[in-house]
């Protein structure tokens, strides 16, 4: 084959592998409601935060999800960059997206964008940012229900009495609503002292908090209990409670749950006792088939909870349980969620 040749099969092979990679990834579905009965429909997930296994295990569920309803979907990571989240928005309004799902954001700066996309006919869904608007969807893992469970579980292990520490960081919907929990717990607690208060999501969040957390329990030696409803925050109050040999005097309460988090629990002499998470890839499938429902111009609900489980380090040491996949296979909750959810739309694999 001469040069002239070579470079037209190359241009040919590129362009039909690109055609190729749209096509498979926004397959027909047979039996499916429009669009998704023709398939080549797009939809765009635009994060605010990406780094963390939280984000990475959320991706790849909503991933899975859309291939097996053959959409394309668009990732945008996330760099707490609220300007550029807004211009992501419009990205992928120009790209022609069915529906936006927006993951995580500041709500202040994402209304007027969202109220483009959706003037245009761009379904939105939101996790974890409350965009209190009647057209879009709001999913959560019912934070309330999960800081009750952490601190149910503290007060069971630590009595009505004791000194904290408490990792926050405000303007994040999540830990927003977790923190409401925890103000009211203190109210009902009134012998549950919080003594040090500290928290950054500053990249890498994990050994951030820590020296926070170093610093604070040098200042507070009477911590007891850190409430850090995070996993990157338990991760940290943990990192630092190992190097000041403070493990044994510790007990962390946390959210959320990785492969890496369940070896962190289960290391010996670890501090973090308890997490109350759902299973992140669950969350990110729950996501795109919210956004497809809404696409094909079903109701999904206004608000869609996934709600979570508490995981205590013993159940992990006595269940053996070492991976996400371990989990998976002893609680249902973490395998599926029947939210958002109908015959034509087929299970992610
Ligand atoms: C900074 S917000 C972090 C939380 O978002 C998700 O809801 C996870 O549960 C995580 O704890």
């Amino acid at each position: 084959m001469g040069a002239r040749a070579r470079r037209l099969a190359a241009w040919v092979f590129g362009a039909a592998s690109l055609l190729g990679c749209v096509a498979a990834d926004a397959a027909a579905l047979a039996g499916a409601p429009a669009p998704f009965d023709k398939g080549g429909v797009k939809i765009a997930l635009v994060n605010y935060l990406s780094t963390g296994d939280f984000f990475q295990a959320y991706e790849a569920g909503a991933q899975r999800q859309a291939r097996a309803l053959g959409v394309d979907l668009r990732i945008y990571e996330g760099r707490q960059d609220a300007s550029e989240q807004r211009e992501q928005i419009l990205q992928a309004i120009n790209l022609g997206v069915a529906a936006i799902i927006v993951n995580h954001g500041l709500p202040e700066s994402l209304k007027d964008v969202v109220q483009r996309a959706l003037d245009k006919g761009v379904r939105v869904v939101a996790f974890d940012v409350d965009l209190n608007h009647p057209k879009v969807p709001q999913i959560e893992q019912s934070d309330a229900d999960l800081a009750t469970l952490l601190l149910d579980q503290a007060v069971k292990d630590n009595g009505e009495a004791f000194s904290a520490g408490y990792v926050y960081v405000a303007g994040f919907a999540p830990l927003d609503r977790r923190d409401a929990v925890w103000r009211e717990f203190k109210r009902t607690h009134p012998s549950v002292r919080e003594v040090a208060r500290w928290g950054t999501v500053d990249n890498p969040i994990a050994q951030s908090v820590a020296n926070q957390a170093a610093a604070a329990y040098r200042a507070h030696p009477d911590v007891r209990v850190v409430f850090a409803p995070y996993d990157e925050f338990a991760r940290g109050a943990n990192l630092a409670a190992g190097e000041a040999g403070r493990s044994a005097k510790l007990r962390i309460y946390s959210a959320d749950i990785s492969t890496d988090d369940i070896q962190t629990m289960r290391s010996p002499g670890s501090a973090w006792v308890a997490t109350a998470a759902t299973n992140p890839a669950v969350v990110g499938a729950v996501s795109v088939r919210a956004a497809a429902l809404l696409v094909a111009g079903q109701d999904p609900g206004h608000r869609i909870v996934v709600k979570p489980t508490l995981i205590t380090r013993d159940d992990l040491l006595k269940a053996d349980i070492k991976t996400i996949g371990d989990l998976a296979a002893k609680v249902p909750a973490f395998r599926a969620s029947n939210a958002a959810t109908a015959a034509w739309i087929p299970a992610a694999d």
